[in-house]
């Protein structure tokens, strides 16, 4: 069997990686101005490189006025100053180089800022040669442009409101699928796609290796021949809006424009003739869509980040109303996406990211009595399965949500809007605070807590958002010092992945689908057989795993509780949060051990 090497020899080094993503903004900051910079995470280049991670993946650095924390462009080829400058960028991708370590950028090319100079060109006039770099359309027929039902179709923006901008100065509105200072382009534009192919080339040649590619299932629109987009389906409520997502996600040329930048830009690899890693954000991607995309014959990307797992709490009006976990609902979901990318295709990994709540306060127990417990078996369940996982800075200490309990503690663009929304459509303050604690993006956001120290290391300034209040408690100094840590549990599930080709490449299957409390799996490759068995409540669970005895006598590669009572035959007692990576054989053709 080839050693874990000669894979990545092949060339496909994201096989067997672990990608940190650092939020620039929160991660650390060195000029003391409140707001993390690349300086800061220069500085912190170490501490990632003993963690174990393979590449950091940079949420977007580009000059950017800041209205989506930087998921509006201003600037694709130039670093905003708050996060340092281009010489700042080179010394970067260089001590990550020196290190063994790779670089993942952030492409956010669905929209720009309405403060690119490409937007300020299109929306001069409606003869300018960029007009059509981007989505201008006339009013309804019939109504007065900039009025409540004008707009030229009755989607629902994913930061609430309508998806379309009135300009009076040109008399036409332009689309936005999230705030009004992201306005779409319009990728049928062949103009518009070598634009984003020049520029993806132009940060390959200075050492980039690879990109994660924002919302990048939602630039082919369901355009009819008369150039018309349909209204969107109502939704049910009182809301004017209906529901487009049809008409913009999953588009009729999505995989032929990604094809295109194929071969345009990633076949080409990096600049060291390396694989460059792809990963595409695709809110809506279905495991058949997922399959067809990153199924290697077909030349577009590695891998796609699914939410259908971050899905599966919410409640029926959507992400603000998020109910108990069901674990089966969980199981079944990750499992039909191990299963069905089996074959051909790559799964990606996550739990958390910039956009999602903290994972232990979310599906864990961030109580001082099970948080270290709940936050490494959460990671020991994730890090266990076949694809690449991603680390989300300050998931490796097991940070939790701040969900502060007023709106003047938010920043969050999709926050406020919704709040806005929410109670002019005349909700009580109450009831939104009591959806957006738990849920809103500011959850993640908060500064990393590096020590005890004033605002927890971060900055020696005033942080641009609070600090979780738990960082004296919570931080990564801690951490590294106590052996014990949820730090030195990823750091031990990042080596496994190094270490054990049963990780990388072993066949999943789902044990006890339908238990409650108890997530439990097999790896199987060749005669080696990893099982996995997580017990994600905080109450004991006995449990029976029908087949696998044999290797549950085997190795115990990792557990989270100390002198826990060995397997009897198949038979199992965890305490509350534990969970257990043991390493056997098949006892039988075929069967696991
Ligand atoms: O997110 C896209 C996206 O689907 C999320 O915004 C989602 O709607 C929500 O926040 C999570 O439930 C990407 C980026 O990750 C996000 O930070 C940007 O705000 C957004 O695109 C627009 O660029």
């Amino acid at each position: 069997m080839p050693a874990v090497a000669a894979v990545a020899a092949a060339g496909e080094w994201w096989r067997t990686a672990v990608i940190y993503q650092v939020y620039p903004r929160s991660f650390a900051d060195a000029d003391g101005d409140g707001v993390g910079d690349l300086r800061g995470v220069i500085g912190k280049l170490d501490y990632l490189h003993a963690l174990g991670v393979d590449a950091v993946w940079l949420s977007p650095i580009y000059r950017s006025p800041q209205a989506d924390n930087g998921y509006d462009i201003s600037d694709y080829q130039d670093i905003d100053p708050t996060f340092g400058t281009l010489a700042d960028f080179d010394e970067l991708v260089a001590g990550l180089h020196d290190r063994g370590m790779r670089l993942v950028m952030d492409l956010v090319v669905n929209h720009t800022s309405d403060e690119h100079p490409w937007f300020t060109e299109s929306r001069a006039s409606t003869d300018s040669p960029k007009r059509d770099w981007y989505w201008w359309r006339p009013p309804r027929p019939g109504c007065r442009g900039g009025e409540p039902g004008a707009e030229p179709t009755n989607w629902h923006s994913f930061f609430s409101g309508s998806t379309w901008e009135w300009d009076a100065a040109t008399g036409e509105y332009y689309l936005h699928l999230f705030d009004r200072k992201q306005p779409d382009l319009n990728w049928e534009n062949p103009e518009v796609r070598q634009a984003v192919y020049a520029m993806m080339r132009w940060w390959v040649a200075r050492g980039v290796d690879g990109f994660r590619m924002d919302v990048i299932n939602l630039i082919s629109k369901a355009v009819r021949a008369d150039g018309a987009l349909p209204d969107g389906a109502p939704v049910p409520g009182p809301s004017r809006f209906g529901d487009g997502s049809s008409f913009y996600t999953n588009g009729p040329r999505l995989e032929e424009f990604l094809q295109e930048m194929h071969r345009e830009v990633l076949a080409h690899g990096t600049a060291s003739g390396e694989a460059l890693l792809t990963v595409g954000e695709m809110p809506g991607v279905t495991l058949e869509q997922a399959r067809s995309i990153t199924d290697p014959a077909h030349r577009e990307l590695d891998m796609v980040f699914t939410f259908e797992h971050m899905r599966v709490d919410h409640g029926l009006s959507g992400k603000w109303q998020l109910r108990p976990l069901h674990l089966p609902d969980l199981k079944a979901n990750l499992a039909a996406w191990q299963e069905g990318l089996a074959e051909a295709g790559w799964n990606s990994l996550y739990w958390n990211n910039h956009d999602q709540p903290r994972i232990v306060s979310r599906w864990g127990d961030d109580s001082p009595e099970h948080r270290v417990a709940s936050a490494k078996t959460l990671g020991t369940v994730l890090h266990m399965l076949r694809g690449t996982p991603y680390v989300y800075q300050g998931e490796e200490l097991g940070m939790t949500n701040v969900g502060w309990a007023t709106i003047e503690d938010y920043q969050d663009v999709e926050t406020l809007n919704f709040y806005r929304e929410s109670v002019s459509g005349g909700a009580s303050d109450g009831e939104v605070m009591a959806g957006i604690g738990p849920v809103s993006r500011d959850n993640a956001r908060t500064p990393m807590q590096w020590d005890d120290g004033p605002h927890a290391g971060f900055t020696t300034g005033t942080p641009w958002l609070s600090v979780n209040p738990a960082y004296p408690q919570i931080n990564a100094a801690a951490a590294v010092a106590d052996p014990g840590s949820v730090l030195h549990h990823y750091r031990r599930l990042i080596q496994l992945r190094h270490d054990h080709h049963v990780v990388v490449d072993g066949r999943f299957a789902l044990l006890l689908p339908e238990h409650e409390q108890v997530f439990a799996y097999t790896r199987t490759l060749g005669t080696q057989v990893l099982v996995v068995v997580a017990n994600m409540s905080g109450e004991p669970a006995d449990v029976t795993l029908p087949g696998v005895g044999a290797a549950l006598a085997g190795e115990l590669l990792l557990g989270t509780h100390d002198a826990a009572p060995g397997p009897d035959g198949d038979r199992l007692r965890l305490a509350p949060w534990e969970s257990r990576v043991v390493l056997g054989a098949v006892d039988g053709p075929g069967r696991a051990g």
